[in-house]
C-alpha cells in the first residue's frame, strides 16, 4: 500500500496554523534553528526487515494481521513509514529471514521507496533446516571446528548478499556462551570466537565496518562469549580499523550507565552502531523512550557531545537502527512511535548549551550542571521535528494520517488477516 501524496499535503494544510503557532513558539529559543532543522533532516534510522510482524514471547504471539509475506512486502512498509516521517531512509536486513533473491530487482525496488540498505545481520543462533551442524552449543565459540566453519562460511555469505544490495556494514550478534558453570572454558570460547571473526573480517571490504553486538544473558544465562562493551571491544580492538562495537540499549545489566559507555566508546573511536528500543527489566524490546525516556536522552546527549569532539558526522558516521519487537501494538504504528522518539530526543540533544555545561563543570557547579540538562529535557521540540518534516515533504501527524489513511485495514485487505513475517 501506498499514501497519496496529496493525503500527505491535505492533512498537512489542515493541521498548518496550528503547527505554525506551535513553531514559532518553538524556534524562537533556537540559536541557529536553519543548521538544526538540516540535522534533523538529514538523520535517518534504518527500520530491522524483522521488525515489521508482530513479535512474540515464548509463550505466544498474537498477530495483528496485514503483515508482511515477503520482502518487496516489508520494503513497501518500510516505504510508507518513510513516506510518512521522512527519517526511516533504510533497512537493515537478517539473513536468511530475508535473503534477496532478485538482488537487483530488491535494489530497485528500495531506491523507488527512497530506501538504502544498512547493516546487514547474521543468524548463528538458530539452526536452519538445510543446515548441515546445529549451534546449539554455540557457533564461533564451538569446541568442533566444522561447526566454526560453517558459522564463518555463513556471515561471508551475507558480507556477499550485502555487496550485491550495496550495504556496507556487518552485525554480528552471537547467542554463544553457557547456560551452567563449567560448561565451557572461557579463553577457549574467546579465542575460538575471535578467530572466527577474524576469518570474516578478512573477508569484509575495505570500505565496510564490522559491528561486534554485545548482550548480557539470553539465551544463555550463565556466560555470554559477548557479554558485554568490554567483551565487544576486545574483540573490535584485536580485529582491526574495521571493527567496532554495537550499543544495543537492551543488552545490559539492569541500571547500567549506558551514556558512560557510549561516551568512552566514542573517545576511542570505537563506537560503530546503535540499536535503539527501551526495556524495564530485559532485553524487553519495547518502543524506544516509553520506559526511561531520560535515560534516553542523556545517551543521546553523549552521543552528540562525543560526535562533536571527534568531528563526526552524526547522521553517516555511526549505524542507527530500531531493534524493538511488538506484542500488543501495530507494528508500524509502533515504529512511527519509536522515530519519533529519536528525532525528539536527538534535536534536544542538539539544544544542550555545551558551553555552560562545560563551564558549570569546570566549577564544580552541580546544580547548575543538572538544570542545564533537566531544562533541555523538559523543552517541547516536537514542533522543530515536525517542522524538518514538513520541509522534507512527510506528515505534520504521522501517526494521525496512518490511522486516517486506515493502512492497517487496507494492509489486513490486502495480504490477509493470518500473515506471518520471516522470522517471526
Ligand atoms: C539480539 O537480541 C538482537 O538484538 C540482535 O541484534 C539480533 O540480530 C536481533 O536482536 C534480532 O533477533
Ligand atoms: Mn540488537
Amino acid at each position: 500500500m501506498k499514501i497519496e501524496k496529496s493525503k500527505i499535503e491535505q492533512h498537512n494544510s489542515d493541521l498548518q496554523k496550528e503547527h505554525q503557532r506551535k513553531f514559532d513558539f518553538a524556534v524562537a529559543d533556537v540559536p541557529d534553528a536553519d543548521e538544526l532543522l538540516q540535522k534533523l533532516t538529514d538523520f535517518q534510522v534504518a527500520i530491522p526487515s524483522w521488525a515489521l510482524g508482530t513479535g512474540g514471547t515464548r509463550f505466544g504471539r498474537f498477530g495483528g494481521g496485514g503483515e508482511p509475506r515477503n520482502l518487496e512486502e516489508k520494503i513497501e512498509d518500510i516505504g510508507l513509514l518513510h513516506a510518512l516521517n521522512k527519517s526511516s531512509g533504510a533497512i537493515s536486513l537478517h539473513i536468511p529471514w530475508d535473503i534477496p533473491e532478485n538482488a537487483s530487482h530488491i535494489k530497485a525496488l528500495a531506491a523507488e521507496n527512497d530506501l538504502k540498505f544498512d547493516a546487514m545481520n547474521s543468524n548463528t543462533f538458530q539452526d536452519q533446516p538445510d543446515q548441515q551442524y546445529t549451534y546449539k552449543f554455540g557457533s564461533m565459540q564451538n569446541v568442533n571446528k566444522a561447526i566454526r566453519k560453517q558459522a564463518i562460511e555463513h556471515n561471508i555469505e551475507v558480507i556477499k548478499y550485502g555487496i550485491e544490495l550495496g550495504s556496507n556494514a556487518l552485525t554480528v550478534w552471537l547467542s554463544d556462551g553457557s547456560c551452567f558453570p563449567g560448561q565451557l572454558n572461557f579463553r577457549t570460547a574467546f579465542q575460538n570466537t575471535l578467530e572466527s571473526l577474524q576469518e570474516v573480517y578478512t573477508a569484509l571490504p575495505d570500505d565496510w565496518k564490522m559491528f561486534v553486538e554485545y548482550k548480557a544473558y539470553e539465551p544463555n544465562f550463565y556466560s555470554t562469549t559477548v557479554g558485554d562493551w568490554g567483551q565487544s571491544l576486545l574483540y573490535a580492538t584485536k580485529l582491526g580499523n574495521k571493527a567496532y562495537t554495537l550499543v544495543d540499549l537492551g543488552h545490559h545489566l539492569p541500571n547500567a550507565n549506558i551514556e558512560q559507555i557510549v561516551s568512552l566508546l566514542l573517545m576511542e573511536g570505537k563506537l560503530g552502531g546503535f540499536h535503539f528500543n527501551d526495556s524495564k527489566y530485559g532485553d524487553d524490546d519495547l518502543t524506544v523512550g516509553s520506559i526511561k525516556p531520560y535515560q534516553l536522552f542523556l545517551i543521546f546527549s553523549e552521543l552528540v557531545e562525543g560526535m562533536d569532539a571527534k568531528g563526526m558526522n552524526h547522521a553517516t558516521d555511526l549505524g542507527w537502527m530500531i531493534d524493538a519487537s511488538h506484542n500488543v501494538k501495530d507494528p508500524l504504528e509502533d515504529l512511527l512511535q519509536s522515530v519519533e522518539t529519536i528525532m525528539v530526543t536527538y534535536a534536544q540533544a542538539l539544544l544542550v548549551d555545551r558551553k555552560k555545561l562545560v563551564d558549570a563543570q569546570n566549577n564544580n557547579d552541580v546544580v547548575t550542571a543538572q538544570e542545564i540538562l533537566q531544562s533541555t529535557f523538559r523543552t517541547d521540540v516536537r514542533a522543530l521535528v515536525a517542522e524538518a518534516r514538513l520541509r522534507s515533504g512527510g506528515a505534520l501527524n504521522p501517526l494521525s494520517v496512518y490511522r486516517s489513511e486506515r493502512v492497517r485495514e487496507n494492509l489486513i485487505k490486502e495480504r490477509g488477516s493470518k500473515t506471518v513475517a520471516t522470522g517471526l
